[in-house]
């Protein structure tokens, strides 16, 4: 077939590097820029693949999201702008690591083990993140993707959680709004001003925010949509990416992991700021209390704020659907308990990464799901929707239920069900806020987090780590949770557990207790027994303090 022979021929110029591997992992490929090309050539066969199998268009994603800039990445987005199917990720990894000669063999395979009709018709839409090699890396994209004559949309820049998006709106017929840049402003600007006309008299203070646009993406995109939305909320940008690197001493990650402010970013005393990570899938907020100390309002604290919220708008407009939080293990002990036993609202736990997340989000009426790294979003079923739609049309409703639907409505056109997403999730936390009349300080005091501290430990191979409840509890080495259960005995509210990450090549250590001396403490007690009992390499793990 002449599409196999231009694939033959075009893939020549995005050689693989033999004997490089690599894995389709929690989220997409990820790893230095230099290594992706051949990646990206084939990332592009294969979404163009994707979309004639599901009769419908596919996003790529270019972007190593809070990443260092040297790094890059790529990820599929399927039709409902969801991460693509699980079973697609092994082809994935397949199409990257067969070696140039075998490439089409491992391109016939998938084509007939998902029966794909090559006369299909297939359409592709492309994003990419600011870093310096992202241009090249979406052009490899584009190469793939019309050696199989796949029609293209190529966006340039936009935020990940835009192009999941597009692709949604586009696969919808319009539906979920229109898929251009223009019409996702209008969409969630549209509906943050419907929300905020609840909130009387805001002050301009009120209405000021301190954005670390992490140097990336989203600082590029909270400026376009600033016009939109500048009558409810002054935007103060930070790290636009004018001057400094992206996502260095900056960002969502770099907060979030090392607990204090990011650089280039000027905290006046209780001043609300917000941090979105290098593709502004993430975000996190935080401020300086009077006693000059930082505070952190992490993606737990959102899910409490925003499932609240929903909460008692539910209760008010007399709608029997139930809600859920979707947590993972990094989820703060103290926001577990509080939505259990304050809140009394369902909190079930998945493993790390939004495709599990999501999942787990989809089982109920109204899903929050967040990590506490600040990557969540809201889903509410169709079901949902309807009984919210149908309400805001009845005539008899009373004004209580009338106001609180009217403002589920908007609430739901304000979010972005696609996937996390730092502009929108601002918006909805800056609405709610101004809705209920909070500030920072409030909000922030709902429940105090434990003393928590995340490390890392190099280990020779991370596989030989396997966990179980939602990674809680390690299976094997052998001995290694028996060490972590004798530790966390040691401490008053301890809490501890080991996982190897799914994006990086080392052992991920976390730990919580009452103090933080004691978090600390426990942390360093745990990596030294996954140095020890899982194959450490380099030096001991040192004390913290
Ligand atoms: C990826 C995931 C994020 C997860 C993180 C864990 C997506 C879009 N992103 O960034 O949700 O928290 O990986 O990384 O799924 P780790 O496995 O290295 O700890
Ligand atoms: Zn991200």
């Amino acid at each position: 077939m002449a599409q196999f022979e231009e694939v033959s021929q075009k893939s020549k110029l995005h050689p693989k590097p033999e004997g490089l591997t690599l894995q389709y992992g929690t989220a997409g490929f990820r790893t230095q820029a230099k290594h992706l090309d051949h990646i990206m050539f084939r990332m592009g066969l294969l979404a163009t693949l994707r979309s004639k199998k599901t009769k419908s268009t596919i996003g790529v994603m270019v972007t190593a999201s809070h990443n260092p800039e040297e790094d890059n990445g790529v990820k599929l987005i399927d039709p409902m702008g969801e991460m693509v199917a699980a079973s697609w990720e092994d082809y994935a990894t397949q199409l990257a690591n067969a070696e140039q000669d075998s490439l089409l063999t491992a391109l016939r395979d998938v084509i007939e083990k998902e029966a794909i009709d090559m006369s299909q018709s297939a359409s592709v839409y492309i994003g990419k993140d600011t870093r310096p090699s992202s241009g090249s890396l979406s052009q490899a994209v584009v190469d793939g993707v019309s050696c199989l004559g796949g029609k293209i949309h190529d966006y340039g820049l936009v935020t990940t959680p835009q192009l999941h998006y597009m692709v949604c709106c586009c696969n919808t017929h319009g539906c979920y709004g229109s898929a251009t840049v223009e019409g996702y402003y209008q969409k969630l600007s549209h509906a943050f001003l419907q929300l905020t006309q609840n909130a009387l008299n805001r002050t301009d203070d009120q209405k000021r925010l301190v954005v670390d646009g992490a140097n990336g993406i989203g600082a590029l995109k909270m400026r376009e949509m600033e016009p939109f939305i500048r009558s409810e909320l002054q935007v103060v940008l930070s790290n636009d990416g004018s001057s400094g690197k992206l996502n260095h001493l900056c960002g969502a990650d770099h907060v979030k992991v090392q607990q204090k402010p990011p650089e280039g970013l000027t905290m006046g005393v209780g001043e609300r700021c917000c941090s979105f990570d290098g593709d502004a899938d993430r975000i996190v907020y935080y401020y300086t209390d009077s006693d000059g100390r930082f505070q952190l309002l992490d993606g737990d604290k959102i899910a409490t704020l925003i499932s609240t919220y929903l909460k008692e708008l539910l209760t008010q407009a007399g709608l029997d659907l139930q809600i859920a939080v979707v947590q993972t293990a990094y989820a703060n002990g103290s926001s577990t308990r509080y939505l259990e036993d304050v809140m009394k609202v369902t909190v079930c736990c998945t493993k790390t990464g939004v495709k599990h997340l999501h999942h787990a989000a989809q089982q109920y009426d109204i899903g929050v799901y967040f990590e506490a790294n600040g990557h969540g979003t809201v889903l509410f079923s169709k079901a949902a929707q309807n009984q919210i739609l149908e309400l805001v049309k009845d005539p008899n409703a009373n004004d209580e239920r009338k106001r609180a639907v009217k403002l589920l409505e908007n609430t739901v056109n304000l979010i972005n069900q696609t996937v996390g997403d730092a502009i929108s999730d601002m918006l909805l936390i800056e609405a709610v806020l101004a809705i209920r009349g909070m500030s920072v300080q409030d909000w922030g005091a709902i429940y105090t987090d434990l003393p928590n501290r995340q490390l890392k430990v190099k280990v020779s191979d991370r596989r030989v780590i396997d966990t179980t409840d939602a990674e809680r509890r390690a299976v094997t080495p052998e001995g290694l949770q028996d060490a972590i259960d004798s530790l966390v005995k040691k401490y008053k509210q301890a809490r501890a557990f080991v996982r190897p990450s799914g994006t990086e090549d080392v052992v991920r250590v976390y730990a919580e207790a009452d103090t933080q001396e004691s978090a600390d403490s426990l942390a360093h007690e745990v990596s030294l027994s996954v140095y020890r009992l899982a194959g450490g390499v380099g030096d001991e793990p040192k004390p913290l303090n």
